[in-house]
This record gives structure tokens, C-alpha cells and sequence, in this order.
């Protein structure tokens, strides 16, 4: 009788925790990644004045990337010219895929301040 009662309650515990994990997912701050097609590489890029938040990102060449931006202080854009991507607040995502590797140029395309010319940063598809 004692046993049953064990697991009566373990039961209990474990339906409670998958509901959790389940159901308690949307609280959480939110996930980008969570909506990405499978196979999709996810290129987060943080701006503020007057600097992106990485002076170099990563993709994979051949598999599609998205790629989103985010203001973090100051109105600013994102371009790579070479694959006609350009986001700024009003459109901030965009989905590419670059064919081929090398080393892109990733700039602000908004007119920000006095340093928008120094907003530059790389893009390296491998
Ligand atoms: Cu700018």
C-alpha cells in the first residue's frame, strides 16, 4: 500500500514538471531561435551608439541564416551590400544565404550620429 502511495506521488511530480516544461516556456524571455526553420543559422546583431556588438560574426556558407537586428541605444541600420541586406528599425530581419565563403562588410546604414562612419564590423562566412 505504502509503495502505491510512492507512486501515486512520483506520478504526480513528473506529470507536473512536464507541464511545466511544456507550458511554462512562453514566460521565458524571448527566444529568436525558437520560430527558425530547421537547418536556419540565426545572426543576432546588437547595435548601439556607436558600435555593433561584435567586431566579427560567424556564419556557415550554403545554409540559410537569419539574420535579425536589434537597437540596443540609437536608431540604427544594418547593410551587406554584397547580399543586399539591409535592415534598419522598421524592417529588422531578413533571411540569406551566402554561397560563397569569405569576408563581408557589415555597416550601419542609417544616418545615427557622429559616429556612424566607425559602425563597421565583419562578416566572415566559412
Ligand atoms: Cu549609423
Amino acid at each position: 500500500m505504502h509503495k502505491w502511495t510512492m507512486f501515486v506521488v512520483f506520478a504526480a511530480a513528473a506529470l507536473l514538471s512536464v507541464y511545466l516544461l511544456t507550458f511554462g516556456l512562453p514566460e521565458k524571455p524571448k527566444d529568436e531561435s525558437a520560430g527558425l526553420p530547421e537547418g536556419t543559422q540565426l545572426l543576432k546583431v546588437q547595435a548601439s551608439n556607436y558600435e555593433f556588438n561584435e567586431k566579427e560574426y560567424h556564419v556557415k556558407a550554403g545554409e540559410p541564416v537569419r539574420i535579425i537586428l536589434q537597437n540596443k541605444s540609437g536608431l540604427h541600420g544594418l547593410e551587406i551590400k554584397e547580399a543586399n541586406v539591409n535592415l534598419n528599425q522598421e524592417n529588422t530581419q531578413a533571411d540569406v544565404t551566402f554561397d560563397k565563403p569569405g569576408t563581408y562588410e557589415l555597416h550601419c546604414s542609417v544616418l545615427c550620429g557622429s559616429g556612424h562612419a566607425d559602425m563597421k564590423s565583419v562578416l566572415i562566412v566559412e
